[in-house]
């Protein structure tokens, strides 16, 4: 018969046990094409000092989607993917900037602070199929331009960057 204490000191355990987010650094190797090399300030790392994901890897992380027309794209196409706000919550990045890079040696660099609820959407998949390069893809980083105004800006197509291949947490 176990005491009343005893009883209280394992529900307290198995709280805290349920209570804490699950640990940064959850990532095994990939086993597919590496879609995303993620860098710097991060606090989960599966080959040395980087995080690499593959597209199911991708696939295991929260996934958002959302219908748009974009000034590249005719009719309204459904992006789905994952929102950079939760890769960042997911892999424990920190830092002030975010440098990326896409496979055609296109840069940009935005502020953590733009890392907005609803975008941008690190979108693997339009209208549910994966994105060639010709496409724009694998990994193109979108917004809901139809939803906002302020995302039919120049600033925010300039940061709407497709063939993405490395995303770097910084200074
Ligand atoms: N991979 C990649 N993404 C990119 C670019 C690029 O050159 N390469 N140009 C960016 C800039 S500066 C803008 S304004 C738009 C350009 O779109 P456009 O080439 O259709 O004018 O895409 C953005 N995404
Ligand atoms: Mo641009």
């Amino acid at each position: 018969m176990i005491s009343s204490r005893h009883s209280l000191a394992v529900i307290l355990a198995l709280a805290t046990i349920v209570a804490s987010p699950a640990a940064a650094g959850d990532f095994a190797a990939p086993t597919g094409e590496v879609l995303l090399t993620i860098k710097g300030d991060i606090a989960a790392r599966n080959a040395g000092d980087t995080l690499q994901l593959d597209q199911a890897q991708l696939a295991a992380l929260p996934q958002s989607s959302f219908t748009t027309s974009t000034i590249w794209t005719s009719g309204t196409p459904t992006f789905s993917g994952v929102l950079l706000k939760d890769l960042v919550a997911a892999i424990g990045a920190k830092g002030e900037t975010i440098t990326l890079s896409a496979a055609n040696d296109y840069t940009i660099k935005m502020p953590m602070s733009a890392v907005a609820d609803d975008a941008p959407l690190l979108a693997f998949l339009m209208d549910g199929k994966p994105m060639s390069l010709r496409e724009k893809g694998p990994v193109w980083m979108v917004y809901p331009y139809d939803a906002n105004e302020s995302y039919r800006s120049e600033e925010t197509y300039s940061r709407s960057i497709w063939q993405l291949t490395t995303i770097e947490f910084g200074e």
